[in-house]
């Protein structure tokens, strides 16, 4: 059984790292860490790691015959014990620089746009829209990836067409909308909104678009329970709201403003935490996790 260590790390994102197993393959490692405000957390979520990549794998399932995806296996003599749950074994792509996101409601940098423009990523919207408005069909607002400690760069259609050409650039736009659609509405079934969603593709060695990274889960979408859903609100985060909520109380004695990393979190945040990843699976899938 090798070892993480035998393996050549070769991308790192804030929760999640990339090794070469082979010339073809690559393991991908989802941590327990959670961000939050653009920190990484001190503290980690127990189980954070396999329960993002039960849903991962449970999505990409799904949503197979939508468009093929990256994974091999998550059960494989090539994945060390230690990260045996929470690591797939992935084929190697080559990636497209465009983060490929959909959106079905309107917040965080679309609502900023849209109140700057009335348009997001060159999509005009009508006059009005408020804080989580439903838009009347999901739309495509891409965005280049940041390095790492910025924020991605919504852009244009034609921005995305500069760097892949007009042909992938709607590829990518119509398979984004469908995954959208698809994830949403089977969503929809369990009881939570799927707001928006980021996905990234690569390219296989026959030319095909294929999904990459993660897919549908809390780390890359937003999920919002439909039963507290309020129009013209910020909604509660579904996973993070009640780290959210401690750090910015007094409790923590952090002062988000201040350029100080964020204090360890305490026992009961950390378990309301990961019960809420527990349940985002559990209501998604209809499984039960088992740690
Ligand atoms: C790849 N990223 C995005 C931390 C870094 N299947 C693949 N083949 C080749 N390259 C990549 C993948 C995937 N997935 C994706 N960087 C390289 C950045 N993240 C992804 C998660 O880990």
């Amino acid at each position: 059984m090798p070892e993480l260590a035998d393996y050549r790390q070769v991308a790192a994102g804030k929760v999640r790292q990339l090794y070469a197993v082979d010339e073809r393959h690559l393991l991908l490692v989802a941590s327990d860490r959670i961000s939050a405000y653009d920190w990484v957390l001190p503290t980690e979520i127990p189980d954070k790691g396999a329960i993002l990549t039960a849903m991962s794998v449970f999505w990409f399932d799904q949503l197979d015959d939508v468009v093929p995806n990256h994974v091999v296996t998550s059960d494989d003599d090539r994945i060390p014990a230690e990260v045996s749950g929470r690591a797939l074994l992935v084929r190697r792509l080559t990636m497209l620089p465009v983060e490929c996101v959909a959106r079905g409601y309107l917040t965080g940098s679309g609502l900023a746009d849209y109140r700057r423009t009335g348009s997001v990523c060159g999509v005009s919207l009508p006059a009005g829209l408020d804080e989580s408005a439903q838009l009347d069909q999901p739309i495509f607002t891409p965005a280049t990836k940041a390095p790492i400690g910025g924020h991605d760069e919504n852009v244009s259609f034609a921005a995305v067409a500069d760097r892949v050409g007009d042909e992938l650039a709607e590829r990518l736009r119509e398979l984004t909308l469908r995954v959208y659609s698809a994830g949403a509405r089977l969503a929809e079934r369990s009881g939570l909104i799927l707001a928006d969603t980021k996905l990234e593709f690569g390219v296989d060695e026959a030319g095909e678009l294929v999904l990459g990274d993660e897919l549908l889960t809390p780390d890359s979408s937003r999920y919002w329970p439909s039963a507290s859903y309020q129009r013209g609100r910020v909604q509660p985060s579904y996973d993070k709201q009640y780290v959210r909520d401690w750090l910015t109380s007094p409790d923590s004695g952090w002062d988000r403003g201040s350029g100080a990393p964020p204090p360890p979190l305490p026992d009961d945040v950390v378990a309301a935490t990961r019960a809420r990843y527990v349940e985002a699976y559990e209501r998604i899938t209809g499984l039960r996790f088992e740690s």
